[in-house]
């Protein structure tokens, strides 16, 4: 409880988990088998008590260079205001675009994100839980927490435990995967970004597996990966086999020279139709069961103007990618990139928009800042 009341003691909100009602109590209340059947249920991530990350190469290397530079003086302090409030304002209008679809939301606890917190081998203090799409898989109705590599993300699902034992007792499935150690064994100390032409390189020992749930998206019994800065070899294994003979996992090349996260890389619209983004997929180098789905290239997104905007943001350009799925044929997009909105309506999309781009500095946009975790619809073999 003193976390919560320090958090409450900075004016902000609180907010108690209160689970939804008994409709969906005979069944489990975690149902999702891909990123497009239609939703019912989603959690969106929240805001307050965010921390500037803690100072660690594996943080440094995934940030663009300007935010890179901030983060590294202004670790370990509170998110400023002027970058909290205005993604606020769009976080509670994209809660409520998804309330007015009949989407039911579900948040996660405020957390002080500050609090320092040892392991036997290294501190840390906490980041934010702004984006639930990297802490938790879902595949059908188990909810997995993953062993993310970022230290100051080692306890993050803990504002998710209300919401988890809650879908817990309502039958859902509950696993954790290894806590990993993240010591220093796991990171290659002499590290640097690959350049241009260079073959790709990462971060990532294979001491230990290691994953976030973005570096993964479902097609059914078909689960696609990238690896990255975040997800090692040995992760992505460990989900193979905990998923077992039921599921296909494969991994998908990507030429980004930071990966973090397969959201802004490659995604599944619908059955059949994969966005991808032109950069950093080679369609010849997709596995051969993509190759035969109509590959929608995304356009060029649209160019972010705003110098706070751009110093701010965590992410790279193509998080113009970064839509979520309503239904087959519904996505929230972002206003400011015109050129996706009208290019998904060519393909036969309704764009639904919402204003984001401030949440960049948080790690994301829609499909980042939300875990579906009930879509209606089952297990089914796409391929
Ligand atoms: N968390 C997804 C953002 C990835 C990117 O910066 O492209």
């Amino acid at each position: 409880m003193p976390i919560l009341n320090e958090v409450l003691d900075e004016g902000f909100c609180m907010n108690v988990y209160t689970p939804p009602p008994e409709s969906v109590a005979a069944g489990s209340p975690v149902n999702s088998h891909n990123e497009w059947d239609p939703l019912e249920e989603i959690i969106v991530g929240r805001l307050e008590g965010s921390t500037i990350p803690s100072d660690h190469p594996v943080v440094t290397c995934n940030i663009p260079g300007m935010a890179a530079r901030a983060q590294a003086l202004a670790a370990g302090f509170r998110f400023p205001k002027f970058m909290i409030e205005p993604a606020q304002e769009e976080l509670d209008n994209f809660i409520k675009v998804l309330e007015s679809l009949g989407v039911t939301v579900t948040r996660p606890e405020p957390y002080n994100h500050k609090a320092k917190f040892s392991t036997p081998n290294w501190s840390s203090r906490g980041f934010c839980n702004s984006c639930p799409r990297d802490s938790m898989l879902v595949i059908g109705d188990e909810i997995i927490e993953t062993p993310m590599a970022w230290p100051c993300r080692y306890f993050e699902t803990h504002s998710y435990r209300p919401v988890l034992k809650d879908y817990f007792r309502r039958n859902a499935r509950w696993t954790s995967a290894p806590k990993p150690e993240l010591t220093d064994e796991l990171f290659d100390p002499n590290f640097t970004l690959p350049e241009k032409g260079e073959p790709l390189r990462y971060i990532l020992t294979e001491f230990e597996p290691v994953f976030d749930a973005a570096d993964f998206f479902r097609c059914g019994r078909d689960i696609f990966v990238t690896r990255s800065n975040v997800t090692n070899a040995m992760g992505i294994d460990w989900l193979r086999r905990h998923l077992g003979e039921g599921y296909s996992v494969h991994e998908i090349k990507s030429r980004c020279p930071n990966p973090m996260h397969i959201d802004t890389t490659i995604l599944p619209l619908g059955p059949g139709k994969i966005l991808i983004n032109p950069e950093y997929i080679n369609p010849d180098e997709l596995p051969d069961m993509l190759k035969k789905w109509d590959i929608l290239v995304a356009p060029e997104p649209d160019p972010i103007e705003d110098k706070i905007l751009k110093i701010t943001s965590m992410c790279g350009k193509w998080l113009s990618m970064n839509i979520l799925m309503i239904d087959e044929k519904r996505m929230i997009v972002d206003p400011h990139h015109t050129n996706m909105m009208r290019q998904v309506e060519k393909w036969g999309f309704e764009p639904i928009p919402a204003p984001f781009l401030h949440y960049a500095a948080f790690g994301g946009a829609f499909h980042c800042a939300t875990l579906d975790v009930r879509r209606r619809g089952t297990l089914e073999s796409y391929f």
